[in-house]
């Protein structure tokens, strides 16, 4: 069976979200260290324009999206399950908080505390890639304010134990706790000095016990590689439909996919399948040939092309 290829970076909050559900389910895996910023000319033939981080690649299918590699994850391993019983709506729609409303909590408190001595060209790519929303000067005017949301979200993440529970969804750790995870570990790792976890103390447990999980086997792996590993497999067979999907498109029918937040580069492909948690296209590139690209439902907007 193909290898579990995941494209990142260390410093990515989603790429360590994955890290750790990785290691979760004891997957052995391989990493190729991607750039922070455009141009990312080895992801692009893969994914065909989605450029955001993390990307997952098994053989010919590529996964955009930590939610979306959580699932493929869950369908292909479930012997450790991300998703246990009573999990599925309730893990998914605290996790979908997690990774936008908490994310940029945290993203707003590091780069306006610490925007002034990061790259220009990060700086540059971020504004760009958010359409002005990532934007350092307007964080650190805003800190009180940012800062005083992320106090409020903070507080809620160390009352959700008051009942003695070990997780944030039950007794074991599940999807919800490792999206809550990926921007705790930013705002630990990033602004330790803010001190945010000092009226935390249940939270810097649960913390300690994410950490503990850890990123099981991986191996680094050259974009090269990973290149030749997708042009000498074949792409999945899909049987995914959804005859009654709002947007009425067809298999068989030309696509175009972005998310629908940040990070909007569109995806064009042909339709695959498409039901009310997944979208799959097939598209062809002249450096790995035929490839299925997979995407969340939830946050992305596909239009005829
Ligand atoms: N919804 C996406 C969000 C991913 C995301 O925002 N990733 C950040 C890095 S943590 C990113 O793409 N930054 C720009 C880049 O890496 O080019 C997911 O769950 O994977």
């Amino acid at each position: 069976m193909s290898e579990i290829i995941l494209h990142q970076y260390p410093q990515s909050p989603f790429a360590e979200k994955v890290r750790l559900m990785l290691g979760f389910k004891g997957l052995p895996w391989r990493a190729v260290d991607i750039p922070r910023w455009m141009p990312k000319p080895d992801l692009m033939p893969l994914t065909g324009g989605y450029r955001k981080t993390p990307v997952m690649q098994i053989g010919a299918d590529i996964f955009c999206d930590s939610a979306c590699i959580a699932r493929e994850l869950e369908r292909r391993y479930p012997s450790i399950p991300l998703f246990p019983e009573g999990t599925h709506g309730v893990g998914r729609m605290l996790g979908a908080w997690a990774d936008s409303v908490l994310f940029f909590d945290v993203v707003g408190t590091v780069f306006g505390t610490h925007g002034d001595s990061a790259p220009k060209e990060l700086k540059e790519d971020r504004y760009r890639f958010s359409d002005g929303m990532i934007d350092l000067a307007r964080y650190k005017d805003d800190q009180a304010h940012i800062r005083s949301q992320l106090q409020a979200h903070v507080f809620w993440l160390e009352h959700s134990f008051d009942d003695g529970r070990e997780y944030f969804v039950g007794r074991k750790p599940s999807y919800t706790d490792f999206c809550v995870y990926a921007s705790m570990w930013m705002l630990m790792n990033r602004v330790p000095e803010l001190g945010f976890f000092s009226e935390a103390p249940r939270l810097r447990g649960w913390l300690e016990r994410m950490a503990a999980i850890g990123h099981g086997m991986h191996r680094p792996m050259d974009a090269k590689e990973a290149l030749s590993v997708a042009h000498a497999a074949q792409p999945d067979t899909i049987s995914v439909s959804n005859p009654d999907s709002p947007v009425g498109l067809q298999p068989g029918t030309r696509v175009s996919v972005s998310a629908d937040d940040y990070g909007k580069d569109p995806v064009l492909g042909y339709l695959l399948g498409l039901n009310a948690q997944r979208i799959v296209i097939r598209r062809g590139d002249p450096v790995v040939g035929e490839v299925n690209v997979h995407f969340p439902r939830a946050g992305f907007r596909i239009v005829p092309a």
